[in-house]
């Protein structure tokens, strides 16, 4: 089998175990059966987190044993493999665990450290974003694009909050305040990246983020022509991401005096 259809294939996959895993998460929502598992200072582990990645995760051992798999919940197993699975089963945790309906399922498919195929799955609005590298960016079916703005203060950009944000944070989104039309603090990186690359957001930054919650949207918004930057986050399997379209990512990587050099992260623990 070529690689490329291989990663189609794959993509396919991805579709449809995500489909599954969002049915899962809207009937748990139905019911208001929002176990709570931990909770962490400014974060929530759910039961609905775990189902979706069982789901998920049976499905691709079983459909490629051959491959290996990195998963917020159970964390990461045969990572040498040249294929790797990198799953969000439930991105905007937190706003699923208040009932807010802005969540998503992320799962993306790796090949010898490149990403080859992405899917963010919004069940709430039925949209499945998707992208196969070079084969360009979809949602449900339709090719979608990066925003043309090209000027900073005609921009909306998203920004995310992990933890309590650090002061380096803080300071860099008070400079991108008031530089911009608009900062939006969304909850879900997943979504955030699907929509820069459908232009319903001229961009998203967060310092402290993780692989799992980047790994498909990145794909997405790059294959719809924004430019997406990820460096390494100082800790296990974080990182800091900025993605925008194209016409703006100079003015707010400047803004943000984030070199575009530094970004050389991998899909890897560092
Ligand atoms: C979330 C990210 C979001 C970030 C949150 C959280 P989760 O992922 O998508 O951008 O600001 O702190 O990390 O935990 O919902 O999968």
């Amino acid at each position: 089998m070529t690689d490329s259809r291989k990663a189609q294939d794959n993509l396919q996959l991805a579709e449809t175990v995500a489909r599954e895993a969002g049915k899962i998460l809207l009937e748990t929502r139905r019911q208001g059966d929002i176990k709570v598992d931990s909770r962490e200072l400014h974060d929530v582990k759910l039961a609905a987190d775990k189902a979706s990645e069982d789901l998920i995760i049976n499905k691709l051992r079983e459909e490629r044993p051959e491959d290996g798999i990195i998963s917020e919940e159970c964390g990461a197993s045969e990572t040498q493999k040249e294929g790797i699975w990198i799953i969000d089963p439930l991105d905007g945790t937190v706003n699923f665990s208040h009932g807010h309906p802005h969540f998503c399922v992320s799962i993306a498919w790796c090949r010898r450290g490149e990403v080859q195929a992405g899917v963010v799955y919004d069940p709430v609005r039925e949209e499945l974003f998707s992208a196969l590298r070079d084969g360009g960016a979809y949602c449900n079916g339709e090719p979608i694009d990066a925003a043309a703005t090209n000027r900073l203060e005609q921009a909306m950009l998203a920004v995310g909050f992990g933890n309590l944000p650090g002061q380096e944070s803080l300071r860099q989104m008070e400079k991108l305040s008031e530089r911009v039309q608009k900062l939006r603090i969304s909850g879900s990186a997943a979504l955030d990246l699907a929509y820069v690359a459908c232009g319903r957001l001229d961009g998203y930054c967060e310092t402290r983020i993780f692989v799992w919650d980047l790994a498909a949207g990145l794909l997405i918004a790059r294959e719809a022509g924004a430019i997406g930057y990820m460096w390494p986050g100082g800790k296990p399997w974080r990182r800091g991401c900025l993605a925008a379209a194209p016409g703006l990512i100079d003015a707010a990587a400047q803004v943000l005096q984030f070199d575009p050099q530094q970004a050389n992260a991998e899909w890897t623990i560092n």
